[in-house]
């Protein structure tokens, strides 16, 4: 087994494990090691077979372990985007809900928090990689392969679920399981490619508009943001502009 790997883009990688016995013969126990990620869980995920997934860039360790022997391998991940600055904006955050807003049937305060972001390229892009942080830490990874198409849009729920959500956007949840958006006090958005490079950023203070979201003054432009109940009848609108109608 190589002591490092570097895994690039879209490929899942099978890490192949073999033993020296005692008699020299080697022999494949991929199938029989055990995988354990010791460090960059948030990196790359690994199965029960050894095989990898990336997540994001950065580095972690694997560690592998067949009858009471291990080794460490160290795991580059190099993921390359071409999502610039310009391409998708923030459109949309709803920080404080105070209804059932990801339509799975129950209202939860941080479930139901939304981020709404769009493509406004006029190019499908791969946006597979990118990270969406708040204020406080990252919070969702886009999974590899997430193709968005020109003006179409995303909505980021911190949870819930949505797997019977039938509707002309995507929706994905929190990968680390919350948006943990600050109702009160400096809140802050940011789109970041795998390569660390700022796509958009936005920054609001939601005190005194629980249950509306903010919303760009004007829906795909990099105007202010304002409260939605300003702009339209509804309080919010994820995955649509402030009137409802798509954005394509
Ligand atoms: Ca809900
Ligand atoms: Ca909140
Ligand atoms: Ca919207």
């Amino acid at each position: 087994m190589p002591s490092a790997l570097t895994v690039l883009e879209f490929e899942q990688t099978q890490i192949k494990v073999n033993a020296i016995l005692s008699s020299e013969a080697i022999v494949d126990v991929t199938q029989l090691a055990t995988y354990k990620i010791i460090a960059g869980d948030d990196v790359i995920s690994i199965n029960n077979s050894g095989f990898l997934t990336p997540i994001m860039n950065g580095n972690a360790t694997v560690q592998v372990e067949y009858e009471g022997i291990s080794s460490k391998l160290s795991v580059d991940v190099n993921i390359q985007s071409s999502v610039m600055a310009g391409d998708i904006i923030i459109n949309e955050v709803l920080a404080a809900p105070e209804k059932d807003v990801n339509g799975d049937g129950v209202f939860d305060s941080t479930d139901d928090e939304f981020i709404e972001i769009v493509n406004i390229s006029n190019d499908s892009l791969d946006i597979g990689g990118l990270v969406v942080s708040d204020k406080t830490k990252v919070r969702h990874v886009i999974p590899l392969g997430t193709i968005l198409e020109s003006f179409h849009s995303l909505v980021i729920f911190g949870g819930g679920d949505v797997s019977n959500s039938s509707s002309n956007f995507l929706i994905h949840i929190a990968s680390v399981g919350d948006l943990g958006l600050n109702n009160s006090g400096v809140e802050q958005v940011t789109v970041q490619n795998p390569n660390g490079e700022i796509i958009d950023i936005v920054e609001f203070n939601s005190s005194g508009i629980k249950g509306v979201s903010l919303n760009r003054e004007v829906d795909l432009e990099f105007s202010n943001l304002v409260s939605h109940d300003n702009l339209s009848t509804e309080n919010y609108s994820p995955g649509r502009r402030v009137d409802l109608s798509p954005f394509f």
